[in-house]
C-alpha cells in the first residue's frame, strides 16, 4: 500500500471528545518510550509527523493522524500515551489509563491495535494486562517488537521467542520493526488487508 499523504489532525485529552472520522482507525499502544510515535513516522515516511522524544512519557494525549486523505486507502492512525511511566506519578498514570481504556471501548471505527514492545525488554505486567484486555473485549491486535536495530541480528529470534512466551502470542505473529523502515511493508500490509477486506 502506498502512503500518499499524512497529516496531524488534533490531540484529545478527554475521552468525551473522541473523534469519529467514519474511517478505519488503527491505534498504537505500549509502554512509554517503546517507539510508538517513531513507528508512525516510519510508516508514513514523515519524520516530523508524530513528536518523539528520548524522555519517557512524552505523548500524553490521544493524537489523531489522517493518512491518504482524499486518496485510495484512506485511514486514521492514533498515537496513544504510553503506559507505565513511573515518574509521572500515580494520579497522572491513572488518568492516562482511563483515557486509553475509554478510547479502546468507545472508538467506533477501531479496526486494530498494534501493541509495541521494545525488543530488548521482556514484556511486563502492563503489557500482559493490555493483551488480556484486548482478548476479552474482542479487539483485534498485532504485536510489534520495536527497535530491532538496537540488538545484533543474531539475537532477534531469541528475543522474539521470549516475547512470544511471555505474551502467549505465536512466534510467527510477532512483527519486527525499527524506525529505519524494517517491518514497514508488513505493517502496511496488515492495514491494507483490513481496509480492503
Ligand atoms: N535505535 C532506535 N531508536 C528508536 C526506535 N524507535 C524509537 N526509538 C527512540 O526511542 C525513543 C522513544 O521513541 P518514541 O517514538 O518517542 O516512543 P513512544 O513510545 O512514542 O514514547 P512515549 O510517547 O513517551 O510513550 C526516541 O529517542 C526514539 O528516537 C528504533 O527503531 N530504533
Ligand atoms: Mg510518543
Amino acid at each position: 500500500m502506498k502512503i500518499l499523504n499524512s497529516e496531524f489532525v488534533t490531540s484529545v485529552n478527554d475521552s468525551n471528545k473522541l473523534l469519529n472520522f467514519n474511517l478505519a482507525e488503527f491505534a498504537f499502544v505500549g509502554r512509554s518510550n517503546c517507539g510508538k510515535s517513531s513507528l508512525i513516522n516510519m510508516l508514513t515516511n514523515n519524520k516530523s509527523l508524530a513528536k518523539t522524544s528520548s524522555t519517557p512519557g512524552y505523548t500524553k494525549l490521544i493524537n489523531y493522524f489522517h493518512i491518504n486523505k482524499n486518496k485510495k486507502n484512506e485511514f486514521i492512525l492514533v498515537d496513544l500515551p504510553g503506559y507505565g511511566y513511573s515518574k509521572a506519578g500515580k494520579t497522572i498514570n491513572k488518568t492516562w489509563a482511563t483515557l486509553i481504556e475509554n478510547y479502546l471501548i468507545n472508538s467506533k471505527n477501531l479496526k486494530g491495535i498494534f501493541i509495541l514492545v521494545d525488543i530488548r525488554h521482556e514484556p511486563n505486567e502492563l503489557d500482559l494486562i493490555m493483551v488480556d484486555y484486548l482478548h476479552k473485549n474482542l479487539i483485534p491486535f498485532y504485536v510489534i517488537a520495536t527497535k530491532s536495530d538496537k540488538i545484533a541480528k543474531s539475537k532477534i529470534n531469541n528475543r522474539i521467542k521470549t516475547i512470544s512466551k511471555v505474551l502467549k502470542i505465536a512466534f510467527g505473529n510477532i512483527l519486527v520493526c525499527n524506525k529505519e523502515g524494517v517491518g514497514r511493508d508488513e505493517v502496511l500490509n496488515i492495514i491494507d488487508n483490513v481496509l480492503n477486506f
